[in-house]
């Protein structure tokens, strides 16, 4: 180690150890951590190791960075955006960062140097699976788009010790197993136990007067904890911004409890630490909620109550006061999950910062912004108001008094009309007494937004029409976007390279560039390096499903994938009917032309979920007997692959040919991983539902296969009377192929395996799987026609990648920042 390189270091010049970019400094940084930090050396260093001593390599080079953001912040103290989730579904962090610090291939080159492959430290990685599914993952891809987009944010959650649970399929069903993401420590996160907060629940309140003789109300609680914050770096793409994630973590206020211990009492002597430990334990594994789940409400009062305080900690270092704290802040509620910050933010202002209830009210509801995720009925929380007294027995009075003043104005605009008043209510007074978290959010916000067009309009249309009625003003729409730095260019280096060589890396930061492709749509030698990246990629995918679940696929055949939470409403079953009905034809007619396709399924139900976790067993079962089938002869393979996570999906989007988006029309908000599967050249069979409808129009109703009902004739469908045995009785290939199922084929002959799935079909289809079946299963001929022309359909595909520029998340952010945020860019020197 040259003396120039030491003060190089101290300096954090260029090339030094502990900042630099080059392939010499990541080399010697990396021996360096794994000696220093790691106390190994190569020869007897582990995989763990090893991945530390990088991951600390690239940490340094991050906090670099971090640094010079905080400093560019305190000297600019720019209004900065805070987004609360519950959820948060990061992905594995070092691909991601090394392509951010554009060092992927110096450190690829830099480990190999020392007979490292980086691709076995990717793979150890284990991923943060704080999140469920589609919200939490936004939540992730908008992360992304801030920092590069140099946008100070600060993205506020709950550090779960215990994730999304992991997946098994045993005997075609799933098995839930804990999810231990900490076991071998997160080299990525930054404990600031320095900076915690106090966390109060239960007891009751005393109104008193202060020494000025003003009326004040203190909450006496029952308990009180602390939540830590745990910091995670994130750097944008190409820039210097490094934002943050801050997670809480639940602790005691005091740890172990001597006395107890002294007097023998070993349980009481542990016990706070137990409760108070248990708050940030688990993430809840349903993307629906269930009614009155105690600890829920506990973690979403915790991460709300730690956030804002420390937006006021925050906004105590700069000269603004707390009546000023929306003109620093502008805070976006992700989902009604942390809708108890509207009534937090009054208790913080009024009780303890000692503002007027006016005043207080007119900073909050300046201060936030909500998103609806979900259209679901069932999906909208709504706490029972005795759970809600005995825990926040303060915000229910700031809830109670919220909502007299927000129904005054109501009557004052629509008098005389009490039932829009007790629709309205934040108390649901209409049975057993509820508190409607949606009520409170769009009450306290400035600003609701849906996800995609078509949510945004039924949104005003449905569920909050009376919210638009009253405040039009209030009502935006923001279309979901992806990143395409974790979807295309980590996933897909291939595409990534191919689309560099022919335009150029323009599309990387904004992706409308993608444009320039459609030159090339008849290029046939384009053509063909095109359709050689596809087909590297699905054998990659081959590859994998071979190792997880012994299957053997054709990478020639059509890959067919269907991978997000396994629900009704997304209608996976409807999927399974298709496959079953190739299978019927091929039994009645073994020479029936049909284009070979391999199945891929992938997605988690939530464990109390019945139907959803019959239908990974359908699956599974139908998989069983085709897969073995002689007269199929490979023609169709179905394959469930086990624990989809984002990890998985850097392997199933890049290598899918058709994406299903299949839900019943009006119920997907938006749908992520439509886009994330068309933009790696997949072409889309869908609905005119959520995200899809804005991707037909982007990519062309000549480039994706639409069936079904729009959600106009959904609505129509069901209010008419809707008899699915009838579409049964009269439709041969339905019946066939319900029969089938019914008929214990796939069930080792027990005719009662799937009859509660049969019987909900035949009598009920909430989701209309037998309406839509027979323009799905004419669409799916269609699909099959465009494969056997693969100029025509890599030409599809080609078009799909050149138009998907809108459903980037940068676009996303940069319409959040403009239409609500009201943000702009504070770029970072080093
Ligand atoms: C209380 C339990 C719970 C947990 C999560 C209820 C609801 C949720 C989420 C709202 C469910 C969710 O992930 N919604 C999805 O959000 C995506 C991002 O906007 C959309 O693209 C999906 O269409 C929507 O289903």
């Amino acid at each position: 180690m040259t003396a120039r390189k030491r003060d190089d270091a101290a300096k954090g010049g260029e090339d030094s150890i502990r900042t630099g970019l080059s392939e010499d400094s990541i080399r010697l940084a990396f021996l360096d951590n794994l000696f220093y930090v790691q106390g190994r050396f190569l020869e007897v260093a582990s995989l763990d190791d090893k991945y530390k001593a990088l991951a600390y390599t690239v940490r340094d080079r991050l906090l670099h960075r971090w640094v010079a953001t905080v400093r560019t912040y305190q000297q600019t103290n720019p209004r900065t955006v805070c987004y609360l989730s519950a959820e948060y579904l990061p992905g594995p962090f070092m691909g991601n960062n090394l392509l951010n610090l554009g060092i992927s291939e110096v450190t690829r080159k830099a480990l190999a140097g020392l007979g490292i492959e980086l691709d076995d430290l990717l793979e150890h990685e284990e991923e943060p699976g704080l999140g469920n599914g589609g919200l939490g993952r936004l939540a992730a891809c908008f992360m992304d788009s801030l920092a590069t987009l140099q946008i100070p944010a600060i993205s506020y959650g709950i550090r779960y010790e215990f994730g999304i649970f992991n997946q098994r399929i045993r005997d075609g069903e799933q098995v839930e197993t804990t999810d231990n993401w900490l076991r071998y420590g997160n080299p990525w996160e930054v404990r600031r136990p320095h900076i915690a907060c106090t966390v109060k629940l239960g007891g009751r309140t005393e109104s008193y007067h202060d020494e000025a003789g003003r009326w004040r109300v203190r909450w006496l609680p029952s308990e009180t904890f602390r939540g830590v914050p745990i910091d995670t770096p994130i750097l944008g793409h190409g820039v210097n911004t490094v934002n943050l994630m801050r997670l809480w973590s639940a602790e005691a206020a005091e740890g172990f409890d001597f006395h107890a211990f002294n007097r023998g009492d070993y349980y009481g002597a542990v016990v706070r630490e137990v409760r108070s430990e248990t708050i940030s334990k688990v993430l809840y594994p349903n993307d629906e909620p269930e009614i009155g789940k105690r600890l829920r409400l506990i973690q979403q009062h915790f991460f709300v109550t730690c956030s804002l305080q420390d937006m006021l900690r925050v906004l105590g270092t700069t000269e603004l006061p707390p009546e000023r704290f929306h003109e620093k802040f502008c805070v976006q509620l992700n989902d009604t999950h942390p809708a108890i910050a509207v009534a937090e933010l009054m208790r913080l202002l009024v009780d303890e910062h000692h503002l007027d209830w006016d005043l207080a009210w007119q900073v909050t509801h300046n201060s936030f912004a909500y998103t609806n995720h979900t259209l679901l009925p069932e999906a909208l929380e709504k706490w029972p108001v005795p759970l809600f007294e005995s825990l926040l027995p303060r915000h229910l009075e700031i809830i109670y008094e919220i909502n007299a003043r927000f129904l005054d104005e109501v009557r004052m605009r629509f008098p005389f009309d009490e039932a829009r008043v007790r629709r309205m209510s934040i108390i649901d007074e209409s049975g057993p007494r509820y508190v409607r978290m949606a009520h409170l959010a769009c009450v306290g916000s400035f600003a609701i937004n849906g996800v995609a067009e078509l949510h945004s309009r039924l949104l005003k249309e449905t569920v909050l029409r009376d919210f638009y009625d009253l405040w039009p003003e209030k009502f935006q729409n923001k279309t979901n976007g992806v990143t395409p730095r974790r979807f295309v260019m980590l996933a897909n280096p291939g595409l990534a390279r191919l689309l560099n060589e022919t335009i150029d890396s323009s599309w990387e930061n904004d992706l409308t560039q993608l444009r320039a492709l459609e030159k090339y749509a008849d290029d046939a030698a384009f053509l063909e390096r095109w359709r050689d990246v596809k087909r590297e990629r699905k054998a990659h995918l081959g590859l994998l499903i071979s190792r997880l679940c012994g299957a053997r696929v054709d990478p020639d055949s059509l890959f067919d994938v269907q991978a997000k939470r396994i629900h009704e409403y997304k209608r996976q079953h409807l999927n399974v009917l298709h496959i079953v009905t190739l299978y019927n034809r091929i039994k009645h007619d073994p020479s029936s032309d049909i284009v070979p396709r391999t199945f891929v399924f992938g997605g988690k139900a939530a464990p109390g979920y019945f139907m959803a976790k019959l239908m990974i067993r359908l699956i599974n079962a139908v998989g069983e007997v085709v897969n073995r089938d002689p007269a199929v002869a490979g023609r169709l393979k179905v394959v469930f692959l086990p624990n989809f996570s984002v990890k998985l999906g850097h392997a199933l989007y890049p290598a899918a040919d058709l994406s299903e988006q299949i839900s019943t029309a009006g119920k997907e908000a938006s749908g992520t991983g439509n886009m994330k599967f068309a933009m790696n050249g997949a072409l889309t069979i869908g609905t005119l539902d959520g995200a899809n409808v804005e991707i037909r129009e982007e990519v062309g109703a000549e480039n994706f296969f639409l069936f079904g009902l729009t959600a106009e004739e959904v609505e129509h469908r069901l209010a008419a009377g809707y008899r699915p045995r009838d579409l049964y009785e009269n439709d041969a290939e339905l019946k066939g192929a319900l029969d089938l199922i019914g008929s214990g084929l796939f069930s080792h002959g027990d005719r009662d395996a799937f009859r509660p799935l049969i019987d909900n079909l035949l009598n009920s289809d909430p989701y209309l799987v037998l309406a839509d079946y027979a323009s799905y299963i004419a669409c799916q001929e269609a699909v099959s026609g465009v494969w056997r022309d693969p100029a025509r359909w890599t030409r599809m595909s080609i078009c799909n990648v050149a138009r998907m520029g809108k459903f980037s998340s940068d676009r996303s952010i940069a319409e959040y920042c403009r239409d609500i945020w009201k943000v702009s860019a504070v770029p970072v020197v080093l």
